[in-house]
């Protein structure tokens, strides 16, 4: 980390402090709240903003030189104080390049190849759960909710879940106490005898439908309530908790396509509806770190900020651009993967941290281990990812350079990075082989020879080679003559086998294989007493007669 003579001062105070509600003995009266807010789509270029403002305190950071991002951190402000006063990570990445398999990796701590969030029904092929997948993550796999409920905390899940759409693969049934928010995206609207609009839930009970009511997204003027009922729940659940410790996973989508704002914001950032949702989620993040200073929680309260993945491509301007990196969402270029990461805990994480060493959504798995001293029910399962803990107090001799980031597409180990090289086994620019139909490139515009590429290629017998810290576009790959890249091959290429050989044994079934419309339509059962439309009732009743479609699952979300 780097730091200043004054932080260094906070720093040590926030060890101190640190020792007696970490760890093992830990009561229940000391154990801290968790709050984890994971964003969806969410591109790094825009908290580029924060390194500007974090940079003024350490110019050596490197990012510096983008202050024609300052505007953007005025439309920020909440995000940008947590950042300030806590610890960032610049090299943070999601565990996957799409939602379902990078949301199941934070909560499991294992990555989709062990924990079955894949398909592989063609080699490097992503899948998530849509609306007419079967499976999900299935309950065997521990979630971290799963662990912190044995501890006595009260959890709930707000927003989207998206990693499972039966009653079996419900956060409910995955540790979560409460649940305020959909199995779904808000794609849409459908609201079809085919395809119904995505339902939402109170828990157990269905309690209304994307696009209708108090979900109503308008799509033509872009406004939304969405991000304000999250928000408003994440307060309310804060309140109901603020004697006993929590676990709130805030899974706000509003970055995800389709977009709504508030109309407060509609209309009032420089990057149109995508910077206007971005402020109404600031907003919210407001919202609830207020909420817990006026409870005085928020020293007791350890709070996480990331995303699921990098910013949509194919959603052009709805989807941002991933700034300074490669590509976008779908794809293991670095702007697939590459998310914010802050976190923050005021008098334990010392202030205006800026940790440049790797590290991804896998770690937070093993970080809230540490400092809830809680502990999985199989500790013979491999996890895949470390605690930061050490990183975020400054503890004397904690590095992560030798943290290895694997980034996969289905069963295809595509790239892995170490320290600042990350190698290329593989490459392919686009999600699927049906995605060219739909229109949609993640790596629209860009065009590297062999290396962006539109069919699966293999780069095993050369790998691509960049140094991410003098090349974060991953433009100019190192000579494979040079004596680095022969000393750095070697280095990434331990890594990846010895991570190829814990997977003996551990890997799963793919749960995204097969599709079948009748899930979809099932999950609505508990709409039936409000459903008008009796052809709707009807299909809905006789969903088990619909024949099944067990296809490959070729989406684009
Ligand atoms: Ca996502």
């Amino acid at each position: 980390m780097i730091k200043t003579e004054l932080f260094l001062l906070v720093l040590s105070m926030g060890v101190a402090m640190a020792k007696e509600p970490i760890g093992r003995r830990s009561t229940w009266r000391n154990l801290p709240n968790i709050i984890i807010m994971l964003m969806d789509d969410v591109r790094i270029s825009w908290f580029l903003a924060i390194f500007v403002v974090v940079s003024t305190f350490h110019w050596q950071m490197g990012w510096g030189d983008l202050g024609c991002y300052g505007n953007e951190a005025q439309e920020t402000p909440n995000i940008d104080k947590l950042a300030q006063e806590g610890a960032m990570f610049t090299d943070f990445y999601s565990a996957a390049a799409t939602c379902s398999p990078s949301r199941a990796s934070m909560l499991t701590g294992r990555l989709p190849i062990r924990n079955g969030m894949y398909s592989n029904n063609t080699f490097g092929r992503n899948a998530v759960v849509i609306a007419n997948a079967t499976g999900g993550l299935v309950p065997e796999e521990e979630t971290i909710a799963e662990v912190l409920s044995r501890l006595g905390y009260r959890s709930k899940i707000i927003g989207k879940w998206h990693v499972g759409n039966s009653r079996e693969l419900s956060p409910l049934n995955q540790g979560f106490d409460e649940f305020f928010g959909a199995n779904q995206n808000h794609l849409g609207p459908y609201d079809n005898i085919n395809s119904p609009n995505n339902a939402v839930y109170q828990n157990d009970k269905m309690v209304g439908r994307y696009f209708q009511e108090e979900f109503f997204i308008n799509t033509e003027t872009g406004e939304s309530d969405l991000t304000r009922i999250w928000s408003k729940s994440a307060v309310e659940f804060i309140d109901a908790n603020k004697h006993n410790p929590f676990f709130l996973l805030w899974s706000a989508d509003g970055t995800h396509t389709v977009l709504g704002a508030h109309r407060d914001y509609l209309g009032t950032s420089q990057r149109g509806l995508y910077g206007d949702v971005i402020r109404d989620l600031d907003h919210g993040v407001g919202q609830i770190i207020t909420r817990l200073k006026q409870l005085k929680l928020h020293r007791n309260t350890f709070v996480f900020f990331g995303s699921d993945n990098g910013p949509s491509g194919v959603a052009g301007t709805h989807g941002g651009s991933a700034g300074p990196f490669l590509c976008s969402k779908m794809t293991t270029y670095e702007g697939g993967m590459r998310v914010p990461g802050i976190f923050w805990w005021p008098g334990v994480i010392p202030p205006r941290q800026i940790e440049k060493a790797p590290a991804n959504l896998l770690d937070i798995f093993s970080t809230i281990l540490e400092i809830t001293g809680g502990e999985v029910s199989n500790p013979e399962r491999p996890l895949d990812g470390q605690s930061l803990w050490p990183i975020l107090i400054n503890k004397p001799g904690a590095t992560l350079e030798k943290n290895s980031i694997f980034f996969y597409r289905g069963t295809g180990l595509y790239a892995v990075r170490v320290g600042d090289y990350k190698a290329h086994y593989w490459t392919w620019n686009l999600a699927s082989e049906g995605q060219r139909k739909m229109g949609g490139n993640p790596c629209s515009g860009i065009y590297i020879q062999n290396f962006i590429t539109d069919e699966i290629t293999d780069h095993n017998d050369q790998p691509f080679l960049f140094h991410l810290g003098r090349d974060p576009g991953e433009t100019y790959p190192i000579d494979p003559s040079s004596e680095e890249y022969q000393i750095q091959m070697d280095i990434i290429n331990d890594a990846r086998d010895r991570h190829l050989k814990s997977l003996e044994g551990d890997i799963a079934n793919p749960q995204l294989n097969i599709i079948d419309r009748a899930t979809a339509v099932s999950t609505f059962q508990t709409l039936l007493p409000l459903i008008n439309n009796e052809s709707l009732y009807t299909f809905i009743r006789n969903y088990e007669k619909v024949t099944r479609n067990i296809i490959t699952t070729d989406i684009k979300s």
